[in-house]
């Protein structure tokens, strides 16, 4: 039984040049989510349910859980110094650590605090997801808003954490993807899922199928195809879709199925966040052998534009992705 702390440090000597930064870094984000998850654990008992009333930058009515979800993290990776910039989905603009030590750190982590929030109140799973860069900008100046534009293929790690049934984390340092499992008797993560490596093909489909008439023809087409009896298991394909990404791509992730959210007439570019949501899950579904595109263009390639972009998101089982970008084409 080895502990998600003791898996990180095992893993800094994958990396020679490695002093203990990255390791660090890791560790303040599984603190802050001991923390988040031992909240939405009692989310029920406590006034942290329901929305605060305000409209964040998305557009979104913000969760209460949102708001102290995001101070959690913020404040655990600020305490920890070694981060000089947070660009967060519930921060308009990117935070800088510009006192004379952050100024100097070296990476940068941006985050969707916690995501599927308006799941919470239903006692559905949620999620928060994470992604870090080193900086491109000087160490010592400010840092700059090109640290969080960076191409996802500049990752140097990424993750999730899914608060469900059970809780787990998931990241990747590029050297595979692996799960941890908390333990709530003692709110420690253990390794449960080493080197996962997703089904290359699989019978589970995920989209809102309510927004159907919105779809693009190659999309609508695809779902015509899953619902067709399949000559293998003479029967359609599976459709599951929580509204959560983190727990549907979690599943598909482990079981082998496809997620998607193209684009629609209400999102024409999608709904899902490239640099806090795509970026990071795409790294992680990749390094488990997985694929994830816009439906033309791997995720990880996609030079972001601004902060709080919006693409469309397919991602799971390499050879469903593959088919079902024949029918985009
Ligand atoms: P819809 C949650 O708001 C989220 O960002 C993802 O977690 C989820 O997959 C998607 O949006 C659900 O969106 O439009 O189907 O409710």
């Amino acid at each position: 039984m080895i502990t998600l702390n003791e898996f990180i440090i095992e893993k800094q000597h994958d990396f020679p040049e490695a002093n203990g930064e990255l390791s660090s870094l890791l560790g303040s984000i599984v603190l802050a989510s001991k923390i988040v998850n031992r909240e939405i654990n009692k989310a029920g008992l406590v006034d942290i349910i329901g929305s605060t009333g305000i409209e964040n930058v998305q557009g979104e009515q913000q969760q209460k859980m949102d708001l102290f979800a995001n101070d959690v993290f913020k404040r655990a990776l600020a305490a920890r110094g070694e981060v000089c910039g947070i660009a967060s989905e519930e921060d308009d603009q990117y935070v800088v650590f510009d006192n004379k030590s952050g100024a100097n750190n070296k990476y940068v982590v941006l985050m969707d605090p916690l995501d599927g929030s308006s799941n919470i109140d239903v006692n559905v799973s949620v999620g928060t997801i994470f992604s870090i860069y080193r900086r491109v900008s000087q160490r010592g100046d400010p840092t700059a808003l090109e640290d969080f534009l960076q191409k996802g293929n500049q990752q140097i790690a990424a993750g999730y954490v899914v608060y469900g049934s059970s809780s787990m984390l998931v990241y990747t340092t590029g050297n595979g993807t692996h799960g941890f499992t908390c333990d709530p008797s003692l709110g420690e993560f253990y390794l449960s899922h080493e080197s996962i490596k997703i089904p290359e093909s699989g019978y589970i489909y995920s989209i809102n199928e309510g927004n159907y008439l919105m779809f693009p023809a190659g999309i609508k087409k695809y779902i015509k195809y899953c619902q067709e009896i399949d000559n293998k298991t003479n029967r359609p394909y599976t459709s599951r879709y929580i509204g959560s990404l983190v727990a549907d791509l979690h599943r598909n992730m482990l079981k082998g199925g496809i997620y998607m959210y193209p684009s629609t007439s209400n999102y024409p570019k999608g709904k899902l966040r490239l640099l806090y949501e795509c970026n990071p899950m795409a790294m992680i579904i990749e390094q488990a052998f997985g694929s994830a595109t816009d439906g033309k263009t791997r995720i990880l390639d996609l030079k972001p534009t601004t902060l709080h972009q919006r693409v469309p998101f397919i991602c799971g089982s390499t050879k469903m992705v593959e088919f079902l970008q024949t029918m985009l084409s």
